[in-house]
């Protein structure tokens, strides 16, 4: 498998528990090379286009509520099938299915606070990429 650059959110709830480190220090224990990151505040329009895909879901407007209700923390994630690793590190998308010793295990309060975000797939991350850091290349060289 050759490297791969994914986009990892860590999510108001986690930014707010004063985590981001603890969290890192899994991507990093992983083989996971953080080669840029910016903490920043998402506003209303931003958190809609990111998650645009989900607008007609019943969960959109408390998803984009929740993301701007504080600072997150942006990366990319750079490694061997790091997109995949990322996902598997970050465990289910509701805490309570999530397998023991995963980030969203440890972390994350529920469904909709679940304290980091990771790209599903190389189109995906290459666009997510493409959003928080134009100036860097979607794929590792
Ligand atoms: P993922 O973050 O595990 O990739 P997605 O299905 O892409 O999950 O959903 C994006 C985000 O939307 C989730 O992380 C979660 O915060 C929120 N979400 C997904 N499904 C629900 C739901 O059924 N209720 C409330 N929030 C949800």
């Amino acid at each position: 498998m050759s490297a791969e650059r994914t986009l990892s959110i860590i999510k108001p709830d986690a930014v707010a528990k004063n985590v981001i480190g603890q969290i890192v220090a899994r991507f990093e224990s992983a083989g996971l090379k953080v080669i840029a990151a910016r903490m920043m505040q998402l506003s209303r329009a931003d958190a809609e286009r990111f998650y645009a895909v989900h607008s007609a879901r019943p969960f959109f407007k408390d998803l984009v509520d929740f993301m701007i209700s504080g600072p997150v923390f942006v990366q990319v994630l750079e490694g061997e099938g790091a997109i995949l690793k990322n996902r598997d590190l970050m465990g289910a998308t509701d805490p309570k299915k999530a397998e023991k010793g995963t980030i969203r295990a440890d972390f994350a309060d529920s469904i909709d606070a679940n304290a980091v975000h990771g790209s599903d797939a190389p189109e995906t991350a290459a666009v997510e990429i493409g959003f928080f850091f134009p100036g860097i290349n979607v794929h590792s060289r």
